[in-house]
Protein backbone atom coordinates (compact mmCIF):
# COMPACT_ATOMS: atom_id res chain seq x y z
CA UNK A 1 0.00 0.00 0.00
CA UNK A 2 1.44 3.50 -0.45
CA UNK A 3 2.47 5.27 1.86
CA UNK A 4 1.45 8.40 3.72
CA UNK A 5 -1.21 9.53 1.24
CA UNK A 6 -3.57 12.15 3.08
CA UNK A 7 -6.44 11.27 4.99
CA UNK A 8 -9.94 11.51 4.48
CA UNK A 9 -13.74 11.52 6.32
CA UNK A 10 -16.34 10.74 5.10
CA UNK A 11 -19.88 11.41 6.10
CA UNK A 12 -22.87 9.84 4.77
CA UNK A 13 -23.07 6.07 4.23
CA UNK A 14 -25.86 5.24 1.65
CA UNK A 15 -24.80 3.46 -1.39
CA UNK A 16 -22.67 6.47 -3.01
CA UNK A 17 -21.41 7.61 0.28
CA UNK A 18 -20.08 3.60 1.16
CA UNK A 19 -18.96 3.47 -2.56
CA UNK A 20 -16.51 6.40 -1.75
CA UNK A 21 -15.49 5.55 0.88
CA UNK A 22 -14.23 1.81 0.04
CA UNK A 23 -12.78 3.47 -3.32
CA UNK A 24 -10.64 5.87 -1.09
CA UNK A 25 -9.66 3.17 1.37
CA UNK A 26 -8.69 0.94 -1.84
CA UNK A 27 -6.52 3.64 -3.12
CA UNK A 28 -4.79 3.58 0.29
CA UNK A 29 -6.01 6.57 2.26
CA UNK A 30 -6.31 6.75 6.00
CA UNK A 31 -10.34 6.88 6.46
CA UNK A 32 -12.54 7.77 9.05
CA UNK A 33 -16.28 7.59 8.45
CA UNK A 34 -19.50 8.53 10.25
CA UNK A 35 -23.36 7.93 9.20
CA UNK A 36 -26.40 8.74 10.81
CA UNK A 37 -27.44 5.13 11.82
CA UNK A 38 -23.96 3.82 13.09
CA UNK A 39 -24.72 0.62 11.74
CA UNK A 40 -23.39 1.16 7.84
CA UNK A 41 -19.87 1.95 9.12
CA UNK A 42 -19.49 -1.94 9.77
CA UNK A 43 -18.41 -3.09 6.13
CA UNK A 44 -16.35 -0.14 5.89
CA UNK A 45 -14.45 -0.76 9.27
CA UNK A 46 -14.05 -4.29 8.52
CA UNK A 47 -12.42 -2.65 5.36
CA UNK A 48 -9.95 -0.45 7.16
CA UNK A 49 -11.77 3.05 8.24
CA UNK A 50 -12.10 4.49 11.28
CA UNK A 51 -15.41 4.91 12.61
CA UNK A 52 -16.40 8.05 14.42
CA UNK A 53 -18.96 8.56 16.50
CA UNK A 54 -19.88 12.09 15.75
CA UNK A 55 -19.93 13.77 12.53
CA UNK A 56 -17.82 16.32 14.39
CA UNK A 57 -15.47 13.94 15.30
CA UNK A 58 -15.33 12.77 11.68
CA UNK A 59 -14.64 16.17 10.33
CA UNK A 60 -11.69 16.75 13.16
CA UNK A 61 -10.26 13.54 11.94
CA UNK A 62 -9.13 14.92 8.49
CA UNK A 63 -8.17 18.08 6.41
CA UNK A 64 -10.56 16.69 3.70
CA UNK A 65 -14.28 16.24 4.55
CA UNK A 66 -16.33 14.33 2.27
CA UNK A 67 -20.49 14.75 2.18
CA UNK A 68 -23.05 12.01 0.57
CA UNK A 69 -26.06 12.77 2.13
CA UNK A 70 -29.65 11.94 0.21
CA UNK A 71 -30.24 15.53 -0.05
CA UNK A 72 -28.82 19.27 0.75
CA UNK A 73 -31.66 19.81 3.52
CA UNK A 74 -29.57 17.01 5.24
CA UNK A 75 -26.64 18.47 4.64
CA UNK A 76 -27.47 22.22 5.72
CA UNK A 77 -28.82 20.60 8.82
CA UNK A 78 -25.93 18.66 9.57
CA UNK A 79 -23.63 21.94 8.62
CA UNK A 80 -25.65 23.70 11.88
CA UNK A 81 -24.44 20.96 14.43
CA UNK A 82 -20.93 21.64 12.92
CA UNK A 83 -19.87 25.32 13.12
CA UNK A 84 -16.87 24.72 15.14
CA UNK A 85 -15.16 21.62 13.63
CA UNK A 86 -15.24 23.08 9.96
CA UNK A 87 -12.53 26.21 10.30
CA UNK A 88 -9.53 25.05 8.16
CA UNK A 89 -11.38 22.35 6.67
CA UNK A 90 -12.44 21.47 3.27
CA UNK A 91 -15.58 20.47 2.42
CA UNK A 92 -16.83 18.30 -0.92
CA UNK A 93 -20.06 17.66 -1.03
CA UNK A 94 -21.57 15.15 -3.40
CA UNK A 95 -24.78 15.47 -2.35
CA UNK A 96 -27.42 16.20 -5.72
CA UNK A 97 -29.02 19.36 -5.22
CA UNK A 98 -29.47 22.67 -6.95
CA UNK A 99 -26.76 25.52 -8.33
CA UNK A 100 -28.28 27.50 -5.69
CA UNK A 101 -27.89 25.52 -2.87
CA UNK A 102 -24.17 25.05 -3.78
CA UNK A 103 -24.18 28.63 -3.60
CA UNK A 104 -25.43 28.89 0.20
CA UNK A 105 -23.67 26.53 1.78
CA UNK A 106 -20.69 27.46 0.24
CA UNK A 107 -21.36 30.92 1.81
CA UNK A 108 -21.84 28.83 4.99
CA UNK A 109 -18.30 27.69 4.77
CA UNK A 110 -16.70 30.83 4.35
CA UNK A 111 -18.39 32.28 7.33
CA UNK A 112 -17.23 29.75 9.27
CA UNK A 113 -13.49 29.60 8.25
CA UNK A 114 -13.89 26.20 5.63
CA UNK A 115 -13.05 26.38 1.84
CA UNK A 116 -16.27 24.56 0.14
CA UNK A 117 -16.39 22.46 -3.33
CA UNK A 118 -19.20 21.51 -4.45
CA UNK A 119 -19.80 18.34 -6.63
CA UNK A 120 -21.66 16.13 -8.88
CA UNK A 121 -21.01 12.33 -9.32
CA UNK A 122 -21.80 11.00 -12.99
CA UNK A 123 -21.79 7.35 -12.04
CA UNK A 124 -23.82 5.25 -10.08
CA UNK A 125 -22.21 3.45 -7.06
CA UNK A 126 -21.04 -0.15 -8.74
CA UNK A 127 -19.06 2.64 -11.56
CA UNK A 128 -17.09 4.99 -8.66
CA UNK A 129 -13.37 3.91 -8.98
CA UNK A 130 -13.91 2.87 -12.65
CA UNK A 131 -13.18 3.89 -15.48
CA UNK A 132 -16.04 5.58 -17.09
CA UNK A 133 -17.01 6.83 -13.56
CA UNK A 134 -16.35 11.12 -13.11
CA UNK A 135 -17.39 13.84 -10.66
CA UNK A 136 -17.94 17.56 -11.83
CA UNK A 137 -16.28 19.83 -9.04
CA UNK A 138 -16.78 23.51 -8.54
CA UNK A 139 -16.14 26.33 -5.86
CA UNK A 140 -12.46 26.74 -4.33
CA UNK A 141 -10.38 26.36 -6.96
CA UNK A 142 -7.14 26.03 -4.60
CA UNK A 143 -8.57 23.65 -2.24
CA UNK A 144 -9.92 21.35 -5.42
CA UNK A 145 -6.17 21.78 -6.67
CA UNK A 146 -4.87 20.72 -3.43
CA UNK A 147 -7.08 17.47 -2.82
CA UNK A 148 -7.44 16.64 -6.37
CA UNK A 149 -5.10 13.99 -6.39
CA UNK A 150 -7.43 12.56 -3.27
CA UNK A 151 -10.16 12.45 -5.19
CA UNK A 152 -9.00 11.09 -7.88
CA UNK A 153 -9.45 8.02 -6.18
CA UNK A 154 -13.17 7.95 -7.18
CA UNK A 155 -12.84 8.03 -11.03
CA UNK A 156 -12.00 11.17 -13.19
CA UNK A 157 -12.46 14.49 -11.90
CA UNK A 158 -13.95 17.61 -14.04
CA UNK A 159 -13.15 21.40 -13.02
CA UNK A 160 -16.43 23.60 -13.82
CA UNK A 161 -15.92 26.63 -12.46
CA UNK A 162 -15.00 28.84 -9.38
CA UNK A 163 -18.60 29.74 -8.99
CA UNK A 164 -20.35 26.90 -6.57
CA UNK A 165 -23.31 26.09 -7.89
CA UNK A 166 -21.48 25.08 -11.83
CA UNK A 167 -20.83 21.47 -10.92
CA UNK A 168 -24.82 21.00 -9.42
CA UNK A 169 -25.51 23.14 -12.77
CA UNK A 170 -23.96 20.70 -15.08
CA UNK A 171 -25.17 17.29 -13.31
CA UNK A 172 -28.50 18.34 -13.52
CA UNK A 173 -28.14 19.36 -17.28
CA UNK A 174 -26.78 16.17 -17.55
CA UNK A 175 -29.29 13.92 -15.71
CA UNK A 176 -31.84 16.09 -17.55
CA UNK A 177 -31.05 14.61 -20.94
CA UNK A 178 -30.90 11.22 -19.55
CA UNK A 179 -35.10 11.66 -18.03
CA UNK A 180 -36.10 13.40 -21.20
CA UNK A 181 -34.20 9.75 -23.07
CA UNK A 182 -36.12 7.55 -19.86
CA UNK A 183 -39.32 9.28 -20.78
CA UNK A 184 -39.28 8.92 -24.69
CA UNK A 185 -38.21 5.49 -24.58
CA UNK A 186 -41.15 4.63 -21.61
CA UNK A 187 -43.96 6.26 -24.31
CA UNK A 188 -42.40 4.16 -27.20
CA UNK A 189 -42.48 1.25 -24.83
CA UNK A 190 -45.83 1.54 -23.71
CA UNK A 191 -47.37 2.29 -27.45
CA UNK A 192 -45.72 -0.57 -28.90
CA UNK A 193 -46.99 -2.93 -25.86
CA UNK A 194 -50.55 -1.83 -26.59
CA UNK A 195 -50.30 -4.21 -30.00
CA UNK A 196 -48.49 -7.07 -27.37
CA UNK A 197 -44.97 -6.30 -29.28
CA UNK A 198 -42.34 -7.60 -27.02
CA UNK A 199 -40.30 -4.19 -25.70
CA UNK A 200 -37.15 -6.53 -26.05
CA UNK A 201 -38.31 -7.35 -29.78
CA UNK A 202 -38.59 -2.84 -30.11
CA UNK A 203 -35.63 -1.96 -28.48
CA UNK A 204 -33.78 -3.98 -31.16
CA UNK A 205 -35.24 -1.12 -33.68
CA UNK A 206 -35.48 2.25 -30.78
CA UNK A 207 -31.83 1.84 -29.75
CA UNK A 208 -29.90 2.25 -33.20
CA UNK A 209 -32.47 4.80 -34.11
CA UNK A 210 -32.04 6.73 -30.60
CA UNK A 211 -28.10 6.71 -31.15
CA UNK A 212 -28.45 7.74 -34.62
CA UNK A 213 -30.81 11.06 -33.43
CA UNK A 214 -28.32 11.46 -30.37
CA UNK A 215 -25.39 11.84 -33.13
CA UNK A 216 -27.37 15.25 -34.23
CA UNK A 217 -26.95 16.47 -30.67
CA UNK A 218 -23.16 18.58 -31.55
CA UNK A 219 -25.58 19.92 -34.84
CA UNK A 220 -27.79 21.56 -32.52
CA UNK A 221 -25.56 22.93 -29.56
CA UNK A 222 -23.77 24.80 -32.86
CA UNK A 223 -26.96 26.23 -33.74
CA UNK A 224 -27.71 27.03 -30.14
CA UNK A 225 -24.59 28.66 -29.57
CA UNK A 226 -24.65 30.45 -33.05
CA UNK A 227 -28.61 31.40 -32.93
CA UNK A 228 -28.68 30.32 -36.89
CA UNK A 229 -31.35 27.38 -36.65
CA UNK A 230 -32.82 27.28 -40.23
CA UNK A 231 -32.54 23.82 -41.26
CA UNK A 232 -33.13 21.54 -44.43
CA UNK A 233 -33.47 18.19 -42.38
CA UNK A 234 -36.02 18.55 -39.87
CA UNK A 235 -38.21 22.16 -39.75
CA UNK A 236 -40.53 23.30 -36.96
CA UNK A 237 -43.35 23.01 -39.76
CA UNK A 238 -42.62 19.62 -40.67
CA UNK A 239 -42.93 18.40 -37.26
CA UNK A 240 -46.11 20.33 -36.29
CA UNK A 241 -47.66 19.10 -38.95
CA UNK A 242 -47.08 15.46 -37.96
CA UNK A 243 -47.41 15.90 -34.27
CA UNK A 244 -51.13 15.78 -33.85
CA UNK A 245 -51.02 12.46 -35.20
CA UNK A 246 -48.38 10.85 -31.72
CA UNK A 247 -51.37 12.22 -30.08
CA UNK A 248 -53.96 10.87 -31.81
CA UNK A 249 -52.49 7.81 -31.62
CA UNK A 250 -51.72 7.46 -28.26
CA UNK A 251 -55.49 8.25 -27.57
CA UNK A 252 -56.54 5.14 -30.20
CA UNK A 253 -54.65 3.06 -28.86
CA UNK A 254 -54.96 3.79 -24.72
CA UNK A 255 -51.73 5.39 -23.99
CA UNK A 256 -51.45 8.72 -21.91
CA UNK A 257 -50.31 12.00 -23.55
CA UNK A 258 -49.33 13.98 -20.81
CA UNK A 259 -46.01 13.59 -21.47
CA UNK A 260 -46.37 14.33 -24.76
CA UNK A 261 -49.17 17.10 -24.42
CA UNK A 262 -47.16 20.04 -23.44
CA UNK A 263 -44.50 19.34 -26.99
CA UNK A 264 -47.52 20.24 -28.80
CA UNK A 265 -47.77 23.44 -27.17
CA UNK A 266 -44.66 24.22 -27.94
CA UNK A 267 -44.47 23.59 -31.56
CA UNK A 268 -47.36 25.61 -31.63
CA UNK A 269 -45.70 28.87 -30.14
CA UNK A 270 -43.06 27.94 -32.47
CA UNK A 271 -45.42 28.65 -35.24
CA UNK A 272 -46.70 31.10 -33.54
CA UNK A 273 -43.79 33.22 -33.54
CA UNK A 274 -42.54 32.27 -36.84
CA UNK A 275 -39.92 29.80 -36.76
CA UNK A 276 -41.31 27.14 -39.05
CA UNK A 277 -38.34 26.96 -41.40
CA UNK A 278 -35.94 26.58 -38.09
CA UNK A 279 -34.65 23.27 -36.47
CA UNK A 280 -35.57 21.53 -33.56
CA UNK A 281 -32.61 23.65 -32.03
CA UNK A 282 -34.68 26.48 -31.62
CA UNK A 283 -36.80 24.45 -28.64
CA UNK A 284 -34.01 25.43 -26.37
CA UNK A 285 -34.42 29.15 -27.03
CA UNK A 286 -38.28 28.28 -26.64
CA UNK A 287 -37.92 26.72 -23.23
CA UNK A 288 -35.98 29.77 -21.15
CA UNK A 289 -38.46 31.51 -19.41
CA UNK A 290 -38.19 35.26 -20.60
CA UNK A 291 -38.08 38.24 -18.45
N1 LIG B 1 -27.22 6.05 -5.95
C1 LIG B 1 -27.08 6.60 -7.15
O1 LIG B 1 -27.09 5.93 -8.18
C2 LIG B 1 -26.90 8.10 -7.34
C3 LIG B 1 -25.78 8.40 -8.31
C4 LIG B 1 -25.48 9.87 -8.46
C5 LIG B 1 -25.41 10.58 -7.12
N2 LIG B 1 -26.56 10.26 -6.31
C6 LIG B 1 -26.74 11.13 -5.16
O2 LIG B 1 -25.90 10.74 -4.06
C7 LIG B 1 -26.56 11.08 -2.84
C8 LIG B 1 -26.63 9.87 -1.93
O3 LIG B 1 -27.29 8.83 -2.62
P1 LIG B 1 -27.29 7.34 -2.07
O4 LIG B 1 -27.53 6.46 -3.24
O5 LIG B 1 -26.10 7.09 -1.25
O6 LIG B 1 -28.61 7.39 -1.15
P2 LIG B 1 -29.00 6.48 0.11
O7 LIG B 1 -28.44 5.11 -0.07
O8 LIG B 1 -30.46 6.62 0.28
O9 LIG B 1 -28.22 7.15 1.34
C9 LIG B 1 -28.62 8.40 1.87
C10 LIG B 1 -27.66 8.83 2.95
O10 LIG B 1 -28.11 10.08 3.48
C11 LIG B 1 -28.19 9.94 4.91
N3 LIG B 1 -29.20 10.84 5.45
C12 LIG B 1 -30.47 10.99 5.05
N4 LIG B 1 -31.07 11.94 5.78
C13 LIG B 1 -30.15 12.38 6.67
C14 LIG B 1 -30.16 13.36 7.71
N5 LIG B 1 -31.27 14.09 7.96
N6 LIG B 1 -29.02 13.56 8.41
C15 LIG B 1 -27.92 12.85 8.17
N7 LIG B 1 -27.83 11.89 7.19
C16 LIG B 1 -28.94 11.67 6.47
C17 LIG B 1 -28.55 8.48 5.12
O11 LIG B 1 -28.29 8.14 6.45
P3 LIG B 1 -29.07 6.87 7.13
O12 LIG B 1 -30.49 6.90 6.62
O13 LIG B 1 -28.33 5.65 6.67
O14 LIG B 1 -28.97 7.10 8.60
C18 LIG B 1 -27.60 7.82 4.11
O15 LIG B 1 -26.30 7.78 4.61
C19 LIG B 1 -27.95 11.60 -3.21
O16 LIG B 1 -27.93 13.01 -3.19
C20 LIG B 1 -28.15 11.07 -4.61
O17 LIG B 1 -29.05 11.86 -5.39
C21 LIG B 1 -26.68 8.82 -6.03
Amino acid sequence: MPANKPPVSVLGLGMMGSALAAAFLKAGHPVTVWNRSAAKTGPLVAQGALPATTAAEAVTESPLVVLCLLTNDNVEKLFATLPDAVAGKTLVNLTNGTPAQARDLAAWAAKHGARYIDGGIVAVPQMIAGPHAYVLYSGDEQAYETHRPTLAALGGTKWTGTDPGLAALHDLALLTGMYGMVLGVMQAFALVRTENIPATEFSELLVPWISAMLGGAPEWAEAIDSGGHLTDVSSIAVNHAAFPNFLAAFRDQGVRTDLFEPFQAILDRAMAEGYEADGLSRIADLLRVRG
